[in-house]
């Protein structure tokens, strides 16, 4: 990989209805993840960490949260010619937004006229995993073909969610055939259960990447989508290849978290993987400093735990705790808290995310619940203990039932 110019972009487009009521107001990428991350600091930190320099965000819905936290928090050293920017769909073609992940790569080839890289990495922008994407670019390399699709065994029943790989018998590296979310696909020669999934993430001879997304572009037929329709297309022409992340050495990683990856899409996904953070082997290993997680630079006091007024102790187990929290007289289990949270005397928050500035008054219940920023619950409030209400007072409740309450929201007594 040394010898080649190699450019990244991170499409960083998608509304992520699916996580309503979190992604109101916020590009799905730009959706706080443990405390004090953004989702889109996963894909960033592989790249930066696999040693990409030159790295471009493609933003187009709500993205004003999203362009300031890539702007302020990812600053390259300008020395090195190295930067991460953030470029909103521009209409350079015409009065129009990007319609799918390949149009906004097709609106925005000047920025790879620009680079005249020789190899691009396209990644999505909202799943949690660490991955050295310098491995699967000499693995593309290796293998000649013009694009290559990173991927990970998923269950069967999971089809519907991903692109399906099939994999020629005579090359475990070339894609013989790849179905974007099919219903009724049969499960892998070795594990039934299970299919490849694609990742989402590609790379690609830049060359190979121009004409494919041009030549799609000017087929009408086409929902432009780099999933749906420029993937088939290489695997079409025999020109597709894949890489299995379990192929994949990421420096520290544990024999727990080497193969993890997670789709945050939904809100039960996005709980669970949250989930995965607190045990104490966790499934995912965020103290990995030979692979860290970059993210914003706080400028906040520590976390502290007092005593409240009748001198009852904070106590906290199984959780993470973000600057700028202060939990007095409270107890918290299993729970991840954003910055500046305040957990007041007397309250329970068990199995809960809340992200920046939540405040959990004296003696309020939270269970199972997803807070949302500036949430206040009052005093002697309860979330999370009785379905019916909670979807009277119009949070939303998931199928496993985590109550997810929207920004700003006061919920009285
Ligand atoms: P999805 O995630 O469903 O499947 P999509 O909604 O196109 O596909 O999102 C892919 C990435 O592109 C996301 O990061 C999203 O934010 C971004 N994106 C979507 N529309 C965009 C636009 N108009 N402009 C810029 N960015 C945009 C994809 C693949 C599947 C694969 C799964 C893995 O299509 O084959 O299995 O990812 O999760």
């Amino acid at each position: 990989m040394a010898q080649k110019k190699i450019f990244g972009i991170v499409l960083a487009g998608g509304e992520g209805k699916r996580l309503m009521p979190l992604t109101a107001d916020r590009a799905k990428p730009a959706v706080p993840f443990a405390g004090q991350y953004r989702l889109i600091d996963f894909a960033l930190s592989n790249l930066v960490n696999s040693g990409l320099t030159k790295i471009v965000v493609l933003t187009q819905y709500k993205s004003h949260s999203l362009d300031r936290h890539v702007s302020e928090t990812w600053r390259l050293p300008a020395m090195l010619n190295s930067y991460v920017a953030s470029v909103p769909a521009q209409q350079r073609l015409g009065k129009r937004w990007f319609s799918g992940s390949a149009d906004a790569i097709r609106q925005s080839l000047n920025l790879i006229y620009d680079e005249k890289p020789d190899i691009v990495v396209v990644v999505g922008a909202d799943h949690v995993y660490r991955m050295d994407f310098a491995q699967m670019v000499d693995s593309h390399i290796e293998s000649g073909y013009g694009a290559t699709v990173a991927a990970i065994r998923q269950p069967l029943e999971m089809s519907t969610s991903f692109g399906v790989i099939d994999i020629d018998p005579d090359n475990p590296l070339h894609i013989r055939d790849f179905l974007e979310k099919p219903e009724n696909v049969t499960g892998l020669p070795d594990s039934p259960g299970e299919i490849l999934a694609s990742m989402g993430n590609y790379v690609f001879d830049a060359d190979a990447l121009v004409e494919a997304v041009v030549r799609d572009s000017e087929n009408e037929g086409s929902s432009h989508d780099m999933g749906g329709d420029v993937i088939p297309g290489f695997v079409s022409r025999d020109d597709c290849g894949v890489y299995d992340l379990s192929r994949n050495e990421v420096p520290g990683s544990t024999p727990r978290d080497r193969y993890y990856w997670r789709d945050v899409g939904t809100l039960d996904s996005f709980f669970d993987a949250h989930m995965d953070l607190i045990s104490t082997l966790p499934v995912f290993n965020l103290y990995n400093d030979r692979w860290p997680i970059y993210s914003q630079q706080l400028n906040s006091p520590p976390a502290k735990f007092v005593r409240d007024g009748r001198g009852t102790t904070g106590t906290m187990i199984d959780s993470i705790i973000s600057l700028g929290a202060v939990i007095s007289g409270a107890h918290v289990e299993r729970s991840v808290l954003g910055p500046w949270s305040r957990i007041d005397s007397g309250s329970l928050v068990a199995d809960s995310i809340l992200f920046d500035r939540v405040n959990v008054k004296a003696g309020a219940v939270v269970r199972r619940a997803i807070l949302d920023k500036n949430v206040i619950v009052c005093e002697g409030a309860s979330i999370g203990l009785d379905r019916e209400h909670d979807l009277r007072r119009g949070f939303t409740v998931t199928e496993s039932g985590i109550t997810v309450v929207e920004k700003n929201r006061v919920v009285e007594a």
